[in-house]
């Protein structure tokens, strides 16, 4: 079994930065693999029976098995790494910011960014469109609590960055493209830099 590393993704996913933002901070490598979202390149037969059920991108190829869903597959990358607290208080809080980002953070902010950005307020459905207000609502609602959070720490656990920090950077720091003003959450855009600041940070666009 080959232990390289696959990342199935499209590069401007927040999601699948995620991967590689958390690959680089390791100094593991990564082949890419890119689909274009926009084709339903992840929902042909072929991707669904091989690659991922669920006919969604970031996917992370490990041998001949495949993990699908962004933090699981930045987990399995960071294992092992300081990115991954060891006490186990620590590591709990670790996993609590990652399901929060993924039930507070990317369904609001990572969505409208898609829906803004790619398909285009006129192009959204009806429902996307009455959907629009609540999402921005929860948006600013989950800033604000990341803004509290931050509040005389420096990262999200601990004293050192962790694959929490990661998660949550990856759709942070692109929030202003779906017209989120960062301005409003200093100790969050503080946090931004310190994340930028990291020897072995990676741009998105990287
Ligand atoms: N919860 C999943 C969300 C994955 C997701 O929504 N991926 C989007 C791109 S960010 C996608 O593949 N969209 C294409 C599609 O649904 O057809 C994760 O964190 O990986």
């Amino acid at each position: 079994m080959s232990d390289e590393l696959v990342l199935h993704e499209y590069s401007a996913s927040g999601n699948c930065y995620k991967v590689r933002l958390t690959a680089a901070s390791v100094g593991k490598h990564l082949e890419r693999r890119e689909y274009d979202i926009m084709k339903g390149e992840t929902r042909t037969p072929e991707f669904l029976a091989n690659v991922n059920a669920n006919g969604r991108i970031p996917v992370l190829e490990v041998g001949d098995r495949f993990i699908p869903e962004s933090n699981a597959a930045a987990y399995f990358v960071a294992e092992g790494s300081n990115l991954i607290p060891t006490d186990p208080f620590d590591h709990a809080d670790m996993l609590r910011w990652m399901f929060w980002e993924q039930y507070n953070h990317e369904p609001n902010i990572a969505t409208l960014r898609f829906w803004m950005k790619w398909v285009g307020v006129a192009n959204l459905t009806e429902l996307q469109r009455l959907q629009m207000t609540g999402k921005r609502g929860a948006g600013n609602a989950a800033l604000k609590l990341m803004d509290e959070h931050l509040t005389g720490r420096e990262w999200f656990i601990g004293e050192h960055m962790s694959l929490a920090d990661i998660c949550l950077f990856a759709y942070t720091h692109v929030a202003g493209d779906a017209d989120f003003d960062l301005q409003r959450y200093p100790h969050v855009t503080d946090w931004i830099e310190r994340v930028k600041g990291q020897p072995r940070y990676i741009p998105m666009s990287a």
